[in-house]
């Protein structure tokens, strides 16, 4: 069969610091090529609705999938399965990825037939199956599956992730996944789902707190594949067991691989491994994310993040005397006063790295959905991507943006100060000189992008989709949160813990 898969456009955020390859598109995509279909991939992250349409029109695929990681997308995705049912109506249309696995049922009611089934949970399993059924018939066998006459059996997980192997050839333009500096940049995933359980994040609740580690083998032969020198690791928390982090680079220097890398990791996780780090800088880790999320025990006591802002403070001094470039995440509580907003910037300029905000959102699929007694002052899927508030702020919104952005922007200036802006020269020469824009772009869009009045604006456009609403559990029984409910391997989670 023909497919074609699609990711939606780019979100907010995107637009200046980063844009990277979809992944979990990918493998889908190699999944179904290694059952003999035939695939292509457009990506509107990094392309536009015209070459969806020209490829829509010269492919004529048998079946349609977009992936939907982010609720923010699916009015997009929607519209999309829209026009590809008014062109043809014989095309199969499915969604699948993170988000749209929490809300199912709901978007397939939203889309009003124009979708004939979501794919809730990992799609390499799923699709090869789903693909056959089309074609065979026998929907409601495939695992994951929830069409209009509702849900069939639970999704499968894979046993191991080695295989398949993302199909990148397949993306036409890779030149402009980038993150930072690190332009152009691929992704590679060397382990799959996350033991903890912080109450903000679906990470957990989507895996069911499982956690699966690629072999040192095939994640050495699949980083020999990638072309690009940059790599973004996407694992959820890097080398959270550090014999897993040492053998991967021990076949990284067996093969004699170097290139420069981007991760996430957890404030515990570097303190607990700092040999697996340290190897690994020497291999040219030069990017950390670290998701604080926030500065007081408080704050970190309400998020189930298990650890103590003296872990944290403790994470920078190392990733600091390890030469690795850190970008702190913290979250910004709606109920922020003026007051918070002036500690937060205080902090951010008194402290080198670099510090990102993003707006507390419960999800589908968090523990927040269900227990955030405040109120949702919207529905509307498009808010929903961590820089919109949408629940009540103590300020008026109007000013809450004007703080936020206001942050946002003098912790962006300091890093366009003089030390920074001579840096970013340097690399910014270098790039253009390979053909490179993605960087130099980001360094003049943020007052773009980032404006209150446009921040504002966005809660004012007509809503045609809403989020369901939240319906309150008393969350006694956390399994009834996942999609894969696989019993969770207690083991993994205890010993990390
Ligand atoms: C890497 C990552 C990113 C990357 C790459 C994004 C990209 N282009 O794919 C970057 C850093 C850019 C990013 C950015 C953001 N991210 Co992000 N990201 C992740 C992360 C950590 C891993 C995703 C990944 O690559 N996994 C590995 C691949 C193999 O898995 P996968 O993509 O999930 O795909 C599998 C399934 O979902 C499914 N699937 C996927 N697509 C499809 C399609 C079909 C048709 C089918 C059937 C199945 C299917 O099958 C795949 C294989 O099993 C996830 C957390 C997580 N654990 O999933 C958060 C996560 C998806 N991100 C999240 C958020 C909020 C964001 C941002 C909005 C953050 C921000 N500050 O603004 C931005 C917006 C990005 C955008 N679209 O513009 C949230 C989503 C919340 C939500 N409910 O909407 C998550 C869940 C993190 C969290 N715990 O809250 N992200
Ligand atoms: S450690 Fe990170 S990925 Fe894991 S549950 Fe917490 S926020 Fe989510």
């Amino acid at each position: 069969m023909r497919l074609l898969l699609v990711h939606p456009s780019a979100l907010m955020y995107s637009e200046i610091f980063l844009r990277l390859e979809p992944l979990g598109l990918e493998r889908v995509a190699g999944a179904a090529r290694d059952a003999g279909h035939e695939v292509r991939v457009v990506d509107l992250q990094v392309t536009g609705e015209k070459e969806l349409a020209r490829t829509f029109s010269s492919f004529r695929p048998d079946a349609l999938g977009v992936s939907l990681n982010y609720l923010a997308n699916i009015p997009e995705a929607i519209a999309i399965a829209r026009a590809a049912k008014r062109t043809d109506p014989g095309c199969f249309v499915f969604f699948g990825g993170h988000s749209v696995s929490f809300v199912a049922e709901d978007v397939l009611a939203q889309s009003e037939g124009a979708v004939d089934a979501v794919v809730r949970g990992e799609g390499e399993p799923a699709v090869p199956l789903l693909l056959a059924a089309v074609r065979d018939g026998g929907l409601e066998t495939v695992p994951g599956i929830v069409t209009p006459a509702g849900r069939g059996p639970g999704p499968r997980m894979l046993h191991g992730i080695d295989s398949p192997v993302p199909a990148r050839d397949l993306m036409r333009h890779r030149r402009k996944y980038f993150i930072g500096e690190l332009d152009p940049c691929a992704s590679i995933e060397f382990t799959r789902g996350c033991p903890w359980d912080c109450s903000f994040c679906s990470a957990w609740t989507f895996y069911g707190r499982s956690y699966r580690k690629a072999s040192p083998e095939a994640a050495g032969a699949e980083m020999a594949s990638i072309q690009e020198p940059n790599v973004f690791i996407v694992d959820d928390v890097a080398f959270i067991r550090p014999e897993h982090g040492h053998a991967i680079a021990a076949e990284l220097e067996r093969r004699r691989i170097r290139k420069q890398y981007y991760l996430e990791t957890r404030s515990d996780v570097l303190l607990r491994n700092e040999e697996v780090f340290q190897r690994w800088t020497r291999l040219g880790l030069q990017y950390m994310f670290l998701g604080m999320e926030a500065i007081d025990a408080e704050g970190l006591d309400l998020y189930r993040k298990r650890v103590t802002p003296d872990d944290n403070f403790r994470a920078l001094e190392v990733a600091r005397r390890l030469g690795i470039n850190v970008a702190i995440n913290l979250i910004v509580d709606p109920a922020w006063d003026e007051e918070r907003f002036r500690l937060v910037r205080e902090f951010a300029l008194a402290v080198p790295e670099i510090v990102h905000l993003t707006v507390m959102t419960p999800y589908p699929g968090t523990e927040i959905w269900h227990t955030e007694s405040r109120k949702l002052t919207t529905r509307d899927y498009r808010l929903f991507d961590i820089q919109h508030a949408v629940v009540p702020t103590t300020l008026p919104l109007d000013v809450f943006y004007r703080e936020l952005v206001r942050t946002q922007a003098v912790i962006n200036r300091k890093h366009l100060g003089l030390r920074t802006a001579l840096g970013a020269l340097r690399v910014l020469g270098g790039n253009l000189a390979r053909g490179q824009t993605n960087f130099a772009r980001m360094l003049w869009k943020f007052n773009r992008v980032y404006n209150p009045a446009r921040q504002l604006a966005d809660h004012r456009r007509p809503v045609r989709y809403e989020l369901p609403l939240p319906q309150h559990l008393e969350i006694g029984n956390r399994q009834e949160l996942y999609v894969h409910s696989r019993p969770a391997p207690r083991r993994e989670a205890e010993q990390t813990e």
